[in-house]
């Protein structure tokens, strides 16, 4: 499908706040593919679709991660996660997204994971700096996405969201501790 007629579907599925972040979450996904090398046109798809399902019925979306039997781990964490899984779902059958790359970046875009692809961190960060995203810390964070180094900024990125559900009082999903030792154990 073409950005417009995916952009368009989004348009229907989310209130006009979260529209202007998902496009904001684009053309930052596109601009950060073009600098670190990657293809701006896997993540202009994926970016498009990655909060597809932010609004997606609670039950509906427990049924489809027993169903499709995606990790089960996901039912005892916050279900502010199932929408990225189930996510990656519905651009595969609705969308007919056959990338598994673009699948990937959208399931893994709120807890990151080990061993990220390029794309996954692009949209992974995209998510967290586009320019309509408000709360303490953004700008430091859109500061840091300015240097060379995809892992460095990821690392600032995913050590921030840690930090705050830390900070918050609230469980950690064990992907997202695992996406941080990885970076931190490659790190030259
Ligand atoms: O969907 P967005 O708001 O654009 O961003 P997102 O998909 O990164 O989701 C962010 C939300 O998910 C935010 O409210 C914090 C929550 N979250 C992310 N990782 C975890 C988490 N909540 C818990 N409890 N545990 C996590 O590991
Ligand atoms: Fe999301
Ligand atoms: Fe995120
Ligand atoms: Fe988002």
């Amino acid at each position: 499908m073409e950005r417009s007629n995916l952009l368009l579907a989004m348009k229907d599925r989310m209130p006009e706040k979260r529209y202007i972040h998902t496009i904001g979450v684009t053309d930052t996904a596109i601009a950060l593919a073009e600098r670190f090398g990657s293809d701006p046109k896997k993540a202009e798809i994926a970016a498009i679709l990655h909060d597809s399902c932010k609004y997606a019925d609670r039950d509906w979306m427990e049924k489809k991660i027993i169903k499709k039997k995606m990790n089960p781990t996901l039912l005892k964490y916050h279900h502010e996660l199932w929408h990225a899984p189930v996510g990656a779902y519905v651009a595969k059958k609705e969308f007919d997204v056959r990338d598994q790359d673009i699948l990937n970046a959208i399931r893994f875009h709120t807890t990151g994971r080990k061993a990220m692809s390029d794309l996954e961190k692009i949209i992974y960060i995209a998510d967290m700096i586009e320019p309509n995203r408000r709360y303490p810390g953004v700008a430091d964070l859109r500061a840091a996405a300015k240097v060379d180094d995809l892992n460095e900024v990821m690392i600032r990125c995913v050590r921030h969201s840690i930090t705050f559900l830390i900070s918050k009082n609230q469980p950690v999903y064990p992907d997202s501790f695992k996406c941080y030792n990885d970076l931190m154990l490659k790190r030259g």
